[in-house]
């Protein structure tokens, strides 16, 4: 008979040193009041002069209930794979939390690969559970099913908030590992290969917790002119590909980051009468794509979560019968497959922090040093797009930074992987160009009109070869934002 239980008790049974994984991606389907418990408990064991650090696994980024609070309770020694909460950033770039920035879809496989330590407790939110393991997750799925098979011990957060009637949305697949490796049969964004449920040994159970809480996502802020413009860019740019017969006239499915401007891409998207109702093959399902499934824009949706804000997953969640053929929620290997998403063709839409004249991308890392967030499921889409684009306005700091610069001071996805890049400036479309072609069309088309002679000055300075980098010179435009705080004000010498 499984036990209802509080969340301080299910708290007493985490221990120093213990690696912790838990359900979601995003702050949906992450657990909140087991992890607030816990730390309370590293306080307290903090306060009596005992060590309290545990390690943690999760889908993606998670929410002040658990980054948040954990990170400022000193409760964390290493983490992976990847957050946004200002604390943890903060334990991060100071050094008091090992942070691992991984390749979303790679964590689940390289955990059943044993690579990384041993998962003593998995602590997982569920609509439902039944006396046999089974549990209808809720509105993130990220790395549970793997950690909930390989964790000695399981504790669920059964949050109310979650209508049971969710059962359905889940597509609970776990591929086998190589060398018995098959391939995965998604063959088009609706394809479902899994359990409606998540099957766990039910003796592993330690106890319910119950709640009942929302996942507390804000709204988007209204978009800007400058995210606007990057989204009918996009949009743009898509239709001349679909008229030029570069993308099929049934269109592609579409993955796109999370934020403002993928946000405002993918309203342009849905705005633009050249392009067809599509599908999307992406990791998080935000506001605007309900409002595009609403107005018939999009046809379907696989993602990983539902990031969607309270008021909105009400309204889902009160009408989910509407909703039920239009979306999947899968684990984040299959949400972020390589393979999947090269069978498919996605046209994939990401964003960078700073990119570089040859088309490199950074989007990780404040000058070089700060994490920002990490790369997410980026890299997984990027790599493997049909076409891959990376937007960002092109400056950041009110002008102070461009953010376009002679080499990008950190490096996520290469020349290799980078396509298309798109800012409020226009479109540098970088198939088959070589490095000083890729250099002038990023310069003409992308760089604000405040860094473009500076940019032109760049390559005038005499780098010779195939990237016709000045390496004493690379960086000059960082480090003059670091002595003075505007890249403006750089002066090339050599
Ligand atoms: O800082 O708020 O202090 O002013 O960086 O910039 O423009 O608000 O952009 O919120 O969309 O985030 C790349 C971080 C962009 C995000 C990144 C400063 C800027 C601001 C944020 P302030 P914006 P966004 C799906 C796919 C990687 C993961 C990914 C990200 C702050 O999109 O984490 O793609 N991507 N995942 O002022 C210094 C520059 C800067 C800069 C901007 N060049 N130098 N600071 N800023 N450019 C999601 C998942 O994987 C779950």
């Amino acid at each position: 008979m499984l036990r209802i239980i509080s969340a301080q008790e299910a708290a007493s049974y985490i221990n120093d040193g213990d690696i912790l994984a838990f359900s979601g991606f995003t702050a949906s389907g992450a657990p909140k009041v087991v992890s607030e418990a816990i730390a309370e408990r590293a306080n307290a064991e903090h306060e009596a002069g005992r060590p309290f650090k545990t390690g943690i696994f999760t889908g993606a980024s998670t929410s002040e209930h658990l980054d948040g609070v954990l990170a400022l309770a000193d409760a964390i020694d290493f983490r992976t794979p990847y957050q946004s909460t200002p604390n943890m950033r903060n334990c991060i770039n100071s050094q008091r939390i090992n942070y691992f920035d991984m390749h979303l879809s790679h964590l689940a496989q390289e955990l059943r690969y044993g690579f990384y330590k041993k998962i003593n407790v998995a602590i997982i939110e569920a609509a439902d559970v039944s006396e046999n393991g089974e549990i209808v997750l809720t509105a993130g799925v990220g790395i549970i099913p793997t950690a909930a098979m390989l964790a000695e011990k399981i504790i669920i957060e059964l949050n109310g908030f979650t209508p049971k009637s969710v059962k359905g949305l889940h597509d609970i697949y776990i591929p086998l590992d190589p060398p018995c490796r098959r391939e995965i049969p998604v063959y088009k964004p609706s394809d479902r290969c899994g359990d409606t449920v998540l099957k766990v040994d039910p003796n592993k159970i330690i106890g319910i917790v119950e709640t009942n809480l929302s996942d507390g996502v804000s709204p988007f802020t209204p978009s800007d002119t400058v995210t606007e413009t990057i989204g009918a860019n996009v949009a743009e740019f898509l239709a001349s590909q679909l008229r030029e017969n570069k993308i099929p006239s049934s269109f592609l499915p579409v993955q796109s980051g999370v934020g403002n401007i993928a946000n405002a891409v993918l309203g342009s998207l849905g705005a633009n009468r050249y392009i067809p109702p599509f599908e999307m093959y992406t990791e998080v399902i935000q506001d605007s794509v309900i409002d595009l499934i609403r107005t018939g824009n999009i046809k379907f949706a696989s993602g990983c979560s539902l990031s969607l804000s309270d008021d909105m997953m009400r309204d889902v969640y009160s009408d989910f019968n509407s909703f039920r053929d239009k979306f999947v929620l899968r684990p984040q290997e299959i949400s972020n497959n390589p393979e999947i998403a090269r069978r498919l063709g996605l046209l994939t839409i990401n964003t960078a922090l700073e990119a570089d004249i040859f088309g490199n991308i950074n989007s990780t890392h404040v000058l070089g040093t700060k994490m920002m967030n990490g790369i997410g499921g980026s890299g997984d889409f990027a790599r493997n797009a049909y076409i891959s684009i990376f937007t960002c306005p092109s400056v950041a700091k009110g002008g102070k930074i461009s953010a376009i610069v002679p080499m990008v001071s950190h490096l996520d996805h290469n020349e290799h992987s980078v396509k298309v890049i798109i800012t409020e400036q226009g479109v540098a479309d970088l198939r088959g160009k070589s490095p000083i072609q890729r250099a002038k069309t990023i310069i003409e088309n992308c760089v604000h009109p405040d860094y473009k002679q500076l940019l032109w000055d760049y390559l005038k300075l005499g780098g010779t070869g195939h990237t016709p980098h000045t390496l004493s010179a690379c960086f000059r435009m960082h480090q003059e934002f670091i002595d003075s705080g505007d890249m403006r004000k750089t002066v090339w010498t050599k």
